[in-house]
C-alpha cells in the first residue's frame, strides 16, 4: 500500500511546457549562479529558453557583472524564505535551479554552517517551490555515498552512510526531495554529479578539485602538487555534461521516471597519475608531485570508485559525450588559448 496518496498537483513538468513555448511568461531561477555549475548552467539555460526568460540570482552581488546576459540579476539569500518567495512570485518563476550550497571539504571545515546552508537553504527551495507550484532541480554528489556503499560499479539503489557533513547533507536533501515530491507532489528531480571539470570557473572547496586545478598548474607552471593519492579513482565529468544531465533530466518526461532524487550519473572515472598520464601526451614535461591532505583524502576514499548509471540512461537517456581523453585535449587547448592572451591565473 502507498505510504501517502499522491497529489494531484504539480506534476505538469513545467519546463517542457515553458520549452514548448506554452507559456511565454514564465521563467526559470537559478539561486548561485556565480558557483562554478552555476556560471555556466545560467548561460545556457539563457540560450535554451531565452535570457529574458532567466532569473540569475546570487548572495553576492559583485558577481552580476559576470553573469551579464545572462538573464535579469537578483541579490538572493537563499537562507530568507521570504526573500525567496518574494523573487520567484515577482519573476513569475515555474523552474527553481538550487544550486546555492557548500561544497565536501569547506563543509567538513565548518559543519555547523554547511548544515544551516545545504539544508535551511534547500527547506527553503522545497518550500517555495510547493508553495508556488515550481518544478526544483536539486544538485546530489557522488558525496551521498559512504564507505559502506559498494565502491566499484556503486548501484543506483544502495547504501548511504556517509561520513562527511556534506555527505549527510547531499542524503538528507535526496531524501527531502522525494518526500516533498511523494506527499505534496512537487516535480524534485535530481543528479549526483561527480566531480565536474570546466574552464570557466574554479571550484570552491570540493575533494575533486585538483582535477581542474591540474590543468591550470600544467600550464602555467608546468607541474602541479596533488593533495590526492595517485591511486584514488573518482566519478568525474566534463561540465559540457554537467550542463546537459541538468536540462535534461528536468525536461524528462516524468511518466518514464521511477527515480528521482538522485540519479547516478558519470562521464568517465580516472586516478590522479591516470589524469596526469594523460596531460603527459600534450606537455610531454608534465611533472607530478604528491602532498596528501588526509581529510580530503578521507573523503575521496569514501566515494565511488566508479557509478553505475543505468537508470539514468534507461529512465531519461543519459549519455555523456566527453571521456577522458576529449575532455584533457580540449581544457589544455581552451586555457592554452587563455594563457597566450596573458588571461590564465589561479
Ligand atoms: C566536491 O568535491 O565536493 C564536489 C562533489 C563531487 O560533490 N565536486
Amino acid at each position: 500500500m502507498a505510504l501517502f496518496p499522491l497529489p494531484d498537483v504539480g506534476q505538469d513538468n513545467n519546463i517542457r511546457r515553458m520549452q514548448m513555448g506554452k507559456d511565454e511568461k514564465r521563467s526559470v531561477i537559478i539561486t548561485g549562479s556565480a558557483g562554478q555549475i552555476g556560471s555556466e548552467l545560467s548561460f545556457a539555460l539563457a540560450k535554451r529558453y531565452g535570457a529574458d526568460r532567466i532569473v540569475v540570482s546570487d548572495i553576492r552581488d559583485d558577481t552580476e557583472g559576470r553573469l551579464e546576459g545572462a538573464g535579469r540579476f537578483v541579490k538572493l539569500d537563499v537562507l530568507s524564505k521570504d526573500e525567496f518567495g518574494a523573487a520567484v512570485r515577482r519573476n513569475n518563476v515555474d523552474v527553481i535551479y538550487h544550486l546555492a550550497a557548500l561544497l565536501s571539504a569547506v563543509a567538513e571545515g565548518n559543519p555547523q554552517k554547511a548544515w544551516k546552508i545545504n539544508m535551511e537553504g534547500l527547506v527553503n527551495a522545497l518550500e517555495v517551490a510547493r508553495e508556488n507550484r515550481c518544478s526544483l532541480f536539486v544538485p546530489s554528489s557522488i558525496g551521498a555515498f559512504g564507505p559502506d556503499t559498494p565502491l566499484d560499479d556503486t548501484p543506483q539503489d544502495t547504501i548511504m552512510r556517509p561520513y562527511s557533513m556534506y555527505g549527510v547533507t547531499k542524503v538528507s536533501g535526496e531524501l527531502l526531495c522525494d518526500y516533498y515530491n511523494r506527499k505534496f507532489g512537487v516535480d524534485t528531480r535530481g543528479v549526483r554529479f561527480p566531480g565536474i571539470i570546466s574552464n570557466v570557473t574554479l571550484p570552491g572547496g570540493g575533494t575533486t578539485d585538483y582535477a581542474v586545478e591540474i590543468f591550470y598548474r600544467a600550464i602555467l607552471e608546468g607541474r602541479y602538487t596533488c593533495y590526492l593519492k595517485p591511486d584514488t579513482s573518482l566519478d568525474m565529468m566534463y561540465m559540457p555534461d554537467a550542463i546537459k544531465a541538468a536540462i535534461e533530466v528536468m525536461e524528462a518526461d516524468p511518466a518514464g521516471l521511477r527515480h528521482r532524487n538522485a540519479f547516478n550519473v558519470t562521464a568517465m572515472h580516472f586516478t590522479p597519475e591516470m589524469l596526469a598520464a594523460e596531460i603527459r601526451k600534450h606537455i610531454p614535461g608534465f611533472r607530478m608531485e604528491y602532498k596528501i591532505d588526509p581529510v580530503r583524502q578521507a573523503i575521496a576514499d569514501s566515494w565511488p570508485n566508479f557509478m553505475n548509471d543505468s537508470c539514468a540512461r534507461k529512465e531519461w537517456g543519459w549519455a555523456p559525450e566527453y571521456d577522458l581523453e576529449s575532455m584533457t585535449a580540449d581544457m589544455l587547448e581552451v586555457l592554452g588559448k587563455r594563457a597566450a592572451e596573458g588571461g590564465l591565473e589561479i
